[in-house]
């Protein structure tokens, strides 16, 4: 018997970019393990970059597939990008939420572009599950700082 009720489900759907991503906003939920040959990385930009805004980011993965959010397949999710957010302020137990230092790519998307403040940012990618969900360990990219001009 499963002690979590759908009616205990709070569902916020949001539409970026033409996509529809849907959060469960679920009290706890269980992380499932990504296979150890997972890798997340930067394609563009590279640490110690100089760019201009927006910024252009290409998110490369290993090891896995990509799914949009929402759609429920064995070893695939979607690529997070954590904008001057430390991982170790991110609560992985739960849901991500969605902001402008915790952006989704729930589309499936491996590029996008990011409009950012003149100074320097820092950027990690995080790759998560349909739910939006951290894998246990959780799958990561180096954080790399960029400076806008
Ligand atoms: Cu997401």
């Amino acid at each position: 018997m499963t002690t979590v009720s759908f009616t205990r489900l709070a569902t916020v759907a949001l539409v970026t970019g033409g996509f529809t991503l849907a959060v469960g906003n679920v009290a706890s939920m269980e992380r499932v393990s990504a296979p150890d040959e997972t890798k997340v990385y930067f394609i563009s930009p590279q640490d110690g970059d100089t760019v201009e805004s927006p910024v252009r980011i290409q998110m490369g993965l290993r090891g896995m597939g990509i799914a949009p959010a929402g759609v429920e397949a064995d070893n695939t999710g979607h690529h997070h990008l954590l904008v001057n957010k430390p991982l170790d302020e991110v609560d992985l137990d739960t849901s991500l939420p969605f902001s402008d230092h915790k952006r989704h790519f729930g589309g499936g998307q491996t590029e996008g572009e990011i409009e950012l403040e003149p100074g320097t940012h820092t950027l990690q990618l995080l790759f998560m599950d349909y739910r939006h969900l951290s894998f246990d360990p959780p799958v990561t990219s180096d954080k790399i700082t960029i400076t806008v001009e």
